[in-house]
């Protein structure tokens, strides 16, 4: 077997107020309790440094710039790499990144990284199903301005063989996309690492909001089986700036069965031992690529 002992990292709500060290203690807390239950690599969140901004129209620039970061580490991360160090635990987290390029142009991305234990960056996620919306819209009781604020990924759905398997990296509603898994699927991912910032209440649809757990695992769930994957998926949870967001984080084994998971909405952590080698069940069998998928008639899937 290839046993992994992982740690979903689930975070209750972040104030606007909190800092960044703030937040950084609390993950670092999460680390050690699930280092003491033997954890080799802790899974945290989408946008795991601050609020879920997006909820706010911003005018000032200045203002929303001062929820990303531009270097990885920085001073108020470092004290995570060196726990991590410490420990001997591999991690993985999001954060909105921003990247100066040449003659003044600024990108911003939601972005996540997988960290080996020595502070390496073993992956990196640039998220590429941005949802919500651009502008303001005045009716909604908060905002989802993910289209206005970042730039979709540019780096396609990376896998890296890393910590004995093979990884990849999804956040949030891409978690929604069946090609979000297959693409990770057909790299022959074991792993897929996702965090996310999901409102129990959906504006334009509220009717929906009593199944927003329900679409959470079962996107997971499905994501998993259909390309024998383990999948660790992570929440920001609880009531954040008045804004409750859903928890249910969970680890879950290639054949789609939630083997672990988060019961609170707050700071909790859900610990597994995935076995890499289990994939092999769901990938040589039922869902063998190679065997059974009939990709000359998925031309559809691809046309835009
Ligand atoms: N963060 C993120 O992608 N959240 C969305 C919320 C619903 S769309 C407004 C999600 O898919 O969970």
């Amino acid at each position: 077997t290839r046993s992994l002992r992982i740690a979903a990292a689930q975070l209750g709500p972040i104030a606007r107020t909190e800092t960044r060290a703030q937040v950084v203690e609390r993950m670092t807390a999460l680390m050690r309790a699930a280092n003491a239950r033997g954890a080799e690599l802790v899974v945290y969140p989408e946008l795991a440094l601050t609020t879920f901004f997006p909820r706010w129209y911003i005018e000032d620039q200045t203002e929303v710039d001062a929820f990303f970061e531009t270097e990885m580490p920085s001073d108020e991360t470092a004290p995570l790499f060196r726990a991590a160090a410490e420990l001997g635990v591999a991690f993985s987290f999001g954060y909105a990144e921003l990247v100066r390029e040449g003659e003044g142009r600024i990108r911003r991305f939601n972005t996540s990284v997988l960290v080996s234990s020595q502070g390496e960056i073993l992956l990196k996620y640039r998220k590429i199903h941005l949802p919500g919306h651009r502008d303001h819209e005045a009716w909604r009781p908060f905002q989802h301005l993910e289209k206005r604020y970042f730039e979709v990924g540019d780096l396609g759905f990376p896998v890296a063989d890393a910590l004995g398997g093979r990884i990849g990296s999804a956040i949030c509603n891409d978690r929604r996309w069946p090609e979000t898994f297959r693409m990770l699927g057909l790299q022959n991912a074991e792993l897929v690492l996702i965090g996310y910032n999901t409102p129990q209440h959906y504006p334009p649809a509220p009717e929906h909001d009593h199944l927003q757990d329900f679409h959470n695992h079962l996107c997971l769930q499905a994501g998993a089986y259909q390309n024998g994957t383990w999948v660790v998926g992570v929440a920001k949870a609880g009531l954040e700036e008045g804004c409750e967001l859903i928890g249910g984080s969970c680890i879950i084994a290639p054949t789609g069965e939630i083997v672990a998971r988060c019961l609170t909405r707050g700071d909790e952590v859900a610990v597994a031992d995935c076995d890499l080698d289990r994939c092999r069940e769901i990938q040589d069998n039922i869902f063998s690529f190679e065997k059974h998928r009939q990709p000359d008639q998925y031309g559809l899937l691809v046309k835009p």
